[in-house]
């Protein structure tokens, strides 16, 4: 097998937020991957970094009296801990606010600016006189000039979902310090970025380049229409590097995070002696980056961009991932479903969640739900009851002695051989990060692996003293049917993969064909025990810990600068929304598109179905069961246009799976009708 040369990303985490459950998923996943990489011997480094700069940082900083970089270090001290904490094994965590990450973004600066990328105009903004700062849209809070609701933060309302700009909210006010603001006007720096616009096209459109989900989504959105320049300038006071050539100036926090990337790749070559364009600058070098579908814009549009203008290695691969949601419901801080990795360590071990994420993810973009029940059956069923009990119900029958010199392999029923086949089926879903499939596929062999020892039953055979050979042999077989299944769950469990080299007096790494090696000769050690049950009650006792009295300062997963989680600061202006309620962010998480049905037909026996054809643009094709029998015939839709929730998870049902979900209004059986955009709207556009 080819050596392949791979550097792997996980977002940088802002500085804001402590980590939570939520940010775990991308860790993790992208740990898994990296670990797996590793063991088939390929050269991989796996980074990240706190995300730093922006107005959240200094007003906190303002707020607590403190230098920001007090704060900083303090933070990525206390985020470090956590990643190490839940096994995530980071070659090198580095920091936007650096000397290294400084030096990338004036050299990308440069760039830009050499290939007339950049572009100054004014911009027109509301402005905090008591704060003397510009306010970002989500520091404006005041009445919908549409529906008049109260505390509408920024340039949307969550009520009625009118958008506007804030300076047309109604008695607007600083969130900041309840000031009124001003309008000013202040130069502002673009990068320009339509003349990239087919560049981007074709690299997004990349089969394998992101998840197809993602591919569709820019295609219908952004790149449906001319790119929009992009201001990446903010006037001081701001906590972030000052642009070079314009000063009191600085880049937006969104120019250098990314740059993070190269950064804290450059300070791990300056530590271990290696070069950093063997990583960035060359073409044999895969970049594989891990991030979640709210900054999967940043990543396809913006940062290609910058790595382009200035020659650096575009990424192979953008994996998306969705957001974790607990108990079907968005995590939330009264329900105390908002768990801090801290917290979670606390009371549980980190490595009852790396299995349950391995064992939920895929390489789908679908969120991930975080059941607490069947966390707890999967762990205990699995692990405790069919990994671990493997070795237990084994190994202390054979203590201290030592495994025969050669496999009994014509005495296994051919387990230990099927589990090597089973291992290119193992590897291929961890390459393409289903660990889902791979868990199951690891749990087959752990069944069959039982179902044998069941059937051999040492326990019987250890009370009969001319047994004891063949006693030994079944236990070896156990042993390294046990053996080989830790060797396919180490990028996951790595401690356990270690305790069954321990228990075999094995030195070393692991390696992933140690799999296809039985142990043979050495000495079986004593069995030390690997995993205790989850307790129920550590789990609620850990949600209890996790419980706070409201809302007010959720920081939300991923939130960055001028977003959401700048509120944990803001004075409480607005009303909280009520949970019950949609906020416009979980709203913007609907796609509605605009769709052409381009066949209908009636599902025979089912009463109310017709199975729709919908065109979404281009070839993009979807079948959609619709409950609307009753109110239509078939042939008289065809042509129609309608509106599709197109990223409604696919609904697996009697007569098929329904892909969407159109839209339709009345109380239902015959009086039902379908939603359809006035004439002009074509086929795929975006509704917003
Ligand atoms: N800091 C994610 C967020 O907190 C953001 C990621 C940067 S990756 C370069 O929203
Ligand atoms: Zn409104």
């Amino acid at each position: 097998m080819q050596q392949r040369q791979i550097l792997v990303t996980g977002s940088l985490p802002y500085l804001n937020a402590d980590i939570h459950l939520g940010h775990l998923v991308e860790y993790l996943q992208a740990d898994f991957w990296a670990r797996f990489q590793k063991m088939r011997g390929h050269e991989v480094r796996y980074f990240s970094g706190d995300d730093t700069h922006g107005t959240a940082t200094m007003l906190r900083a303002q707020k607590e009296g403190r230098k920001p970089e007090a704060i900083l270090a303090e933070v990525k001290a206390a985020h470090e801990r956590d990643f190490r904490d839940f096994g995530i094994d980071f070659d090198h965590y580095g920091s936007t606010h650096s000397p290294a990450n400084e030096a990338v973004v004036h050299e990308i600066w440069a760039a830009l600016r050499a290939q007339g990328c950049i572009e100054e105009r004014d911009v027109t903004q509301l402005f905090d006189p008591e704060a003397g700062i510009f306010l970002a849209d989500r520091f404006v809070v005041g009445g919908c000039p549409r529906c008049k609701a109260s505390g509408q933060y920024g340039d949307n309302c969550e009520v009625c979902g009118a958008t506007y700009d804030p300076s047309e909210l109604i008695d607007p006010r600083s969130a900041i310090t309840g000031a009124i603001p001003e309008e000013r006007t202040h130069p502002h720096l673009f990068v320009k970025l339509e003349p990239f616009h087919d560049f981007l096209e074709a690299w997004t459109q990349a089969p394998g380049r992101v998840p197809v989900e993602t591919a569709n989504w820019l295609k219908g959105s952004f790149l449906s229409e001319p790119l929009r320049d992009w201001d990446i300038s903010r006037p001081a006071p701001y906590f972030g590097f000052e642009i070079p050539d314009s000063p009191g100036n600085y880049f937006y926090v969104w120019v250098d995070a990314p740059i993070g990337y190269i950064a804290a790749t450059r300070e791990w070559c300056e530590a271990n002696g290696d070069d950093p364009d063997r990583w960035w600058r060359n073409p044999d070098c895969e970049i594989h980056q891990f991030l979640g579908k709210d900054i999967a814009y940043f990543h396809t549009l913006f940062w290609p961009v910058m790595l382009k203008v200035a020659g650096f290695q575009l990424p192979k691969a953008v994996h998306v991932h969705g957001f974790l949601t607990v108990g079907g419901e968005k995590m939330s801080k009264r329900k105390g479903t908002f768990i801090r990795a801290r917290t979670f360590l606390e009371h549980l071990s980190p490595e009852y969640l790396r299995y349950y994420y391995a064992s939920k993810l895929s390489s789908r973009v679908d969120d991930i739900d975080l059941n607490f029940d069947e966390f707890v059956q999967k762990v205990n069923a699995d692990l405790v009851g069919k990994v671990v009990n493997l070795a237990s119900r084994t190994a202390r029958f054979v203590k201290g002695r030592e495994l025969p010199v050669s496999y009994p392999a014509g005495r296994d029923e051919g387990l230990f051989a099927a589990g090597v086949a089973a291992g290119e089926t193992i590897a291929r879903a961890y390459e393409s990060r289903d660990t889902n499939r791979a868990m199951r596929e690891i749990m087959a062999l752990a069944d069959r692996a039982n179902e044998f020892v069941e059937s051999r039953a040492p326990w019987k055979l250890k009370k009969d003293p001319d047994r004891a050979d063949e006693l030994l042999e079944i236990c070896a077989i156990a042993l390294n049917l046990f053996r080989q299944i830790t060797i396919y769950l180490a990028p996951i469990l790595p401690r356990f993969a270690e305790e069954s080299a321990r228990l075999l007096s094995i030195e070393g790494t692991t390696r992933w064909r140690d799999a296809s090696e039985p142990v043979v000769g050495s000495r079986v050690a004593k069995f030390e025990h690997l995993m205790e049950r989850v307790d129920p009650e550590k789990v609620t006792a850990m949600i209890e810990a996790s419980r706070e009295i409201s809302d007010a300062t959720n920081d939300g997963a991923g939130a960055a600068d001028e977003t959401a989680g700048a509120f944990a600061d803001a004075p409480a202006l607005a009303g909280e929304p009520l949970e019950a309620e949609c906020t416009i962010d979980d709203f913007s998480k609907i796609d509605l598109r605009v769709a052409e049905i381009v066949s209908a037909r009636a599902v025979p026996k089912a009463d109310k179905l017709l199975e729709l054809e919908l065109s979404l643009g281009g070839d993009e094709r979807r079948r959609v069961f619709a409950g609307i029998k009753k109110a239509y015939q078939p042939e008289d839709l065809v042509g129609r246009l309608t509106v599709v929730v197109a990223n409604l998870a696919p609904r697996k049902m009697k007569f098929g799976t329904s892909e969407g979900m159109v839209l339709a209004a009345g109380p239902g059986g015959d009086e039902l009708f379908l939603l359809s955009p006035d004439a002009g709207a074509k086929p795929g556009q975006r509704i917003r």
